[in-house]
């Protein structure tokens, strides 16, 4: 249903049971909430994101278009997450494998500044649906509607923000051995060892050509959230730690002791289109109990 959130934004709410549920919000097409059947919150929403256009809302799920971080001509992440984004009345059918009973379908074009910024006209659609199961599923299908024939090229993140119990806590299994491009120190490149990979640090990694599922264990709450995604060739791990986060303003000091990003993504190779041409990145979270513990 249409609600109205924090400063009164306009936000949809899915209900998929009595508990289980998700949120997004209209302002970056941002899904802020998503609950289990104990209606326990698996996202990390910040309680300093002050929820006011054009400061992106801190946590949750960012679509990071089209430019993921600032390696391009737009701001870092682009634009899509400062946007209002439309309730899409009439969205072309999806799969049927996609089908869900509880799901909402929203639609972002560009604006005259948008095109000022980047000369690219597209319609970037996006389902947003919670399955029977509690998954939460995000399919993004992006059409370049160029008249002139132009091609264009962008890059692409789901930049979730994950909720975990204590981060010294916590392994990130499916990247092992792969290649990633570090931030910290001026995205050269290196590869994992072949252990899961834990925290102790700053971390902020683009792991290359990564597989369809990863997995994030959580110690204490002996869960394990399951990342599946298609048309995502890479995955972001990042945690600011305690030092950055103290430079982050809508952040907590202590807040990334309870967050970890790990972010499906187009990054290494940018996703190019013809006019008529439409990509389509999936993303489909779950929430599994497990049996980690940390000396594993
Ligand atoms: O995805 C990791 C990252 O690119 C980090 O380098 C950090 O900048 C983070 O995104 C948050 O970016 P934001 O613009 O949301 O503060």
């Amino acid at each position: 249903e249409l609600a109205k959130g924090i400063n009164c934004l306009d936000k949809i709410v899915l209900r998929e049971s009595r508990c289980r549920s998700a949120e997004v919000y209209l302002y970056g097409g941002h899904v802020t909430s998503w609950k289990n059947e104990n209606g326990e919150e698996l996202l990390f929403l910040s309680s300093k994101s002050i929820f006011k256009p054009p400061k992106p809302i801190r946590g949750g799920i960012p679509l990071c278009f089209p430019q993921f971080s600032n390696y391009g001509p737009v701001k870092s992440h682009g634009f899509a997450r400062n946007r209002i984004w439309e309730v899409d009345t009439s969205p072309p059918p999806l799969p049927s494998n996609y089908s869900s009973n509880a799901f909402v379908d929203l639609i972002l074009r560009p604006t005259e500044d948008d095109l000022k910024m980047w000369p690219n006209n597209f319609e970037f659609r996006m389902r947003v649906a919670l399955g029977c199961e509690g998954e939460l599923t995000l399919t993004s299908r992006i059409r370049n509607i160029n008249s002139d024939g132009k091609p264009f090229s962008f890059t692409f993140a789901y930049h979730t923000y994950f909720s975990v119990s204590d981060i010294s806590e916590v392994r990130v299994e499916g990247l092992e051995t792969l290649d990633y491009l570090d931030k910290l120190k001026n995205r050269e490149r290196f590869t994992e060892q072949d252990d899961a990979i834990t925290f102790e640090s700053e971390t902020d990694k683009i792991y290359l050509s990564t597989p369809t599922k990863i997995a994030i264990l959580d110690h204490e709450k002996k869960r394990t959230f399951v990342i599946r995604k298609e048309g995502l060739a890479d995955a972001v791990v990042w945690n600011p730690w305690e030092k950055k986060s103290k430079k982050i303003s809508d952040l907590g000091d202590e807040d990334y002791k309870y967050m970890l990003c790990v972010e499906a993504a187009a990054i290494e190779r940018p996703i190019t289109l013809k006019p008529g041409e439409e990509w389509t990145g999936r993303l489909e979270l779950s929430a599994v109990p497990s049996s980690y513990s940390s000396g594993q």
